[in-house]
């Protein structure tokens, strides 16, 4: 038997199931890669003190990272929230020193519900330490707007041209995330020579919970299953639009995608792919 692909994610846990580990392991498990994870944080409002965000300590996440690797061994990881600087640090150092393949780097800042998942003062350390070794990196348009210091983008030219500039962070591919731009939900990726856009319909739904977080966790999971990048892409953008078509809720607040929906109802139909000449990427 061909062993499943190992993959990890090194993120934050959302208590309710529909981001952070949650959602990248349960994506995982619907794209049959053997899923591991290093919890960074506890994302969760205690009802009297309201304190959310409850850090793991360096030794928990280094114990974590050194189980995987002995247990199992692992091949593509996926970074989501990392929260502080010495966090940033510490994990910096542990992939840089494993023989990681693939590192796909989800520079989460702030959730849906407004939980803060990275201080601002750790901006810096994370374009510093984390992205140039990323294999791709995925943020949306508040992230990569932060991550071109305060920059505004606002139309898919001002995405195309943010791609471009986030390349020069020394990440190997960058993919721009659109959805939070009116119109339909358009992507940009950007490998330093080809741009493409990736393009699916916007859906009329409010539970959204995790779609970035599920985005990345499937495109880690499809490099490490072996597909190129522009593979990976083009299969994580299906998987998620997917999930977000068929997002529900349990009670009156914003709730997850739905991540056994591609498993259930097939790929997605709607998605439109562009291939921008070269002298238009610029
Ligand atoms: O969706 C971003 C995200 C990532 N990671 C954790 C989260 C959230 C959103 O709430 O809680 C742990």
């Amino acid at each position: 038997m061909k062993l499943p692909a190992r993959v990890m994610t090194i993120a934050g846990s959302a208590a309710g199931g529909s981001a952070g580990i949650q959602a990248d392991l349960k994506t995982f498990q619907e794209l049959d890669a053997y899923g591991m994870s290093v919890l960074t944080a506890i994302v969760s409002k205690h009802p009297q003190t309201k304190k959310n965000v409850h850090l793991q300590t360096i030794e928990a996440i280094e114990a974590q990272f050194a189980t995987a690797i002995e247990q199992v061994g692992v091949e593509g990881v996926k970074i989501g929230m990392l929260f502080s600087e010495e966090i940033i640090e510490s994990v910096s150092g542990l992939v840089k020193q494993a023989d990681i393949n693939y590192l796909v780097v989800d520079p989460v800042m702030v959730g849906k519900m407004n939980s803060k998942l990275l201080e601002d003062k750790a901006i810096h350390a994370l374009k510093e330490k984390m992205i140039p070794m990323a294999t791709i990196i995925t943020p949306n348009v508040p992230e990569a707007s932060l991550l071109l210091d305060g920059r505004r983008i606002t139309s898919v030219g001002e995405l195309k041209q943010a791609a471009v500039d986030l390349y020069n962070l020394g990440c190997q591919n960058v993919l721009v995330k659109g959805g939070r731009l009116d119109g339909p939900a358009i992507d940009v990726l950007f490998d330093g020579k080809n741009m493409t856009l990736f393009e699916a319909p916007r859906m009329e739904t409010a539970n959204t919970s995790g779609a970035g977080c599920t985005y990345s966790a499937a495109i880690t999971a499809f490099l490490t299953k072996g597909f190129s990048v522009y593979e990976s892409v083009k299969k994580a953008k299906s998987f998620v639009t997917r999930a977000i078509e068929y997002g529900f809720s349990y009670t009156d607040i914003v709730g997850p995608t739905y991540h056994a929906a591609e498993r259930k109802y097939g790929e997605a139909s709607k998605i439109k792919i562009y291939h921008v000449n070269q002298g238009e990427a610029k």
